[in-house]
């Protein structure tokens, strides 16, 4: 009886012990938007013809501005996205960081931006302090520009 006990215990500790930390560490959970929360492109306008570099202005109601990796309520930070845009899968994850997916993790609210000659679309989207954008996602309306 009391080697059967010894048994199990050591069987228990070596499964516990097996577990991969990973396994423990829930997935990043994504921000919830508080009500109201907006994200717009100032500038430029949708249909603008421009020429490089051109200033494009973020803006923002219903939340405030957060430096990635800072975790507080109702915040988050800006994404651009150029000639692109979030698939519903994509939306669940850390957004992408490329030339089509621009993070502004210091809490930016614009940014100088140079684009070859022709037409583009612009779409901002906020992320959490993971990159991950909120739930439901804060979003502006995409535009679309004319570089001359
Ligand atoms: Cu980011």
């Amino acid at each position: 009886m009391r080697a059967l006990r010894h048994i199990a215990l050591s069987a228990f500790v070596c499964l516990s012990l097996a577990a991969p930390a990973s396994a423990q560490t829930p997935p990043p959970v994504p921000a919830p938007t508080p009500a109201g929360a907006a994200v717009y492109i100032i500038n430029p306008k949708d249909g603008d013809t421009l020429s490089s570099p051109f200033k494009v202005v973020f803006g923002l109601t219903g939340m405030g501005i957060a430096p990635a990796g800072v975790e507080k309520p109702n915040t988050g930070h800006h994404h651009l996205l150029i000639d692109t845009t979030l698939t519903a899968d994509e939306l669940k994850a850390p957004i992408p960081s490329d030339d089509k997916h621009k993070h502004f993790g210091g809490g930016q609210t614009e940014t100088m931006l140079t684009l070859p000659p022709g037409q583009h679309t612009l779409q901002l989207v906020l992320g959490d302090w993971n990159h991950v954008p909120h739930v439901p996602p804060v979003m502006s309306k995409p535009i679309t520009i004319t570089v001359k």
